[in-house]
């Protein structure tokens, strides 16, 4: 095991099985869906908890299992565990730790099927949930009840960028005996680790920056080791969303250059949103890498830069926001983030469609945002292809007017 502290090493080295058989320096696919047992009492031993080793592809596998422990690495807790999907480890996790007449408190804007999975599904479970602007200490502290279990939220919040105090929320918490969830997705490990602010269990879409290749739809939860064993006893294990070898291979493939892919991530999107910036067609940008963001301030304390994505205002109409986004060639219209392409979504008519337009509005987020997760392109052709899509749009209203 290499002891460094450093993400570009840990990113490669951290949680890596050393393969005893051959030494293949990649990690082997351990495409099996069971295990052969030596005996009878062997598979009961394994069974009981009496002896480790492998069981059956649901109840784990030695590559998803290296990838565990390669995320417990990133993420700086005891260990981790790896589902099928980001939402698998969204609902998994949250229902690991909340029962009928729970009380649960979630920030108003998070990704859409996780808002939908609370205000939708939770109540008819019986779960009730508090919706709270998670930047107001006083509104957290207030919504809190004898039947509260957690607080859930997101930092950069998807899709509106808002930045939450992981210290904060982590000492509300604490204080009232509460366990804090915080999905990292935005930030990946590379950026944020918010174990060390004292935030429980750090939920991951996998799918995103740390795949990084657009090919996988993955999750992770990190946390402590008890935490993590009742999940996968439990909603792991019973409800079955479980990571196959293969997407757990490409995972850890793409780990190996999270750390130089996020870093020019960074690089490029802070350019594009100072340009962005300056142009006169565009209203407004919710990038934490401008001192004009509520965030910024929170750069250097508890992310190490601002990430790859932002969320802008055009000035003008939904429509103009149309035009401008059908006119671009090189940026993708797509949703999900974290990839090698340039790819712009409009969150009001996707990403977050399962809000109804007023709890979009409570939310913060607007009819005319638009997201942009900045990939790994020349910056200058990334800028040359929005200036030109702007220019299409500002030569349209000139027309129209
Ligand atoms: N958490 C966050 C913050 C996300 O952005 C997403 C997906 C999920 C969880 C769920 O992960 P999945 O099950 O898709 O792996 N976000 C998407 C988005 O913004 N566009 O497309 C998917």
């Amino acid at each position: 095991m290499i002891d460094s502290k450093h993400i570009e090493t840990k990113t490669i080295h951290a949680g890596k099985v050393k393969d005893g058989q051959f030494g293949a320096l990649s990690t082997p696919i351990y495409q099996t869906s069971t295990f052969i047992f030596d005996n009878v009492q062997q598979g009961s031993a394994r069974f009981m908890g009496e002896e480790e080793g492998f069981i059956y592809g649901r109840l784990g596998n030695p590559t998803v299992r290296e990838l565990e422990q390669r995320m417990a690495a990133l993420e700086s807790t005891e260990d981790a565990a790896a589902f099928g999907s980001g939402m698998g480890a969204v609902s998994a996790t949250l229902l690991a730790n909340l029962e009928k007449g729970d009380h649960l408190i979630a920030s108003a804007a998070l990704y859409g099927c996780t808002f939908s999975l609370m205000n939708h599904k939770f109540p008819q479970m019986g779960i009730e949930v508090s919706f709270v602007d998670m930047t107001n200490e006083s509104e957290i502290r207030a919504a809190i009840k004898e039947n509260t279990k957690l607080i859930y939220f997101e930092t950069p919040i998807n899709p509106n960028m808002v930045v939450i105090d992981l210290e904060m929320v982590a000492n509300i918490a604490k204080h009232n005996n509460l366990l804090s969830i915080v999905d990292n997705t935005f930030m990946s490990p590379a950026l944020q680790n918010p174990a060390e602010f004292g935030i429980d269990l750090i939920v991951h879409s996998a799918t995103k920056y740390l795949n990084g290749h657009g090919d996988v739809i993955a999750g992770v939860t990190c946390g402590s080791k008890e935490q993590i064993e009742n999940i996968k006893l439990t909603t792991l294990k019973d409800m079955g969303a479980v990571m196959s070898p293969n997407d757990a291979w490409l995972i850890i493939r793409g780990l190996k250059t999270l750390s130089v892919r996020v870093e020019r991530h960074c690089e490029n999107a802070q350019r594009v949103a100072e340009f962005l910036e300056a142009h006169p067609r565009i209203k407004q940008v919710n990038y934490p890498g401008l001192p004009s963001h509520q965030g910024y301030p929170l750069i250097g304390k508890q992310m190490r830069a601002a990430g790859g994505i932002m969320a802008f205002e055009i000035d003008g109409t939904f429509d103009d926001a149309v035009t401008f986004m059908n006119s671009l060639k090189l940026c993708s219209i797509a949703v999900s983030l974290g990839d090698a392409e340039t790819l712009i979504q409009h969150p009001a008519s996707m990403t977050h469609s399962p809000y109804e337009e007023e709890e979009r509005a409570a939310a913060g987020i607007s009819e005319t945002l638009i997201r942009l997760s900045v990939g790994l392109e020349n910056v200058h052709d990334i800028i040359s292809d929005l200036t030109q899509a702007l220019d299409v749009m500002n030569s349209r209203l000139r027309q129209v007017g």
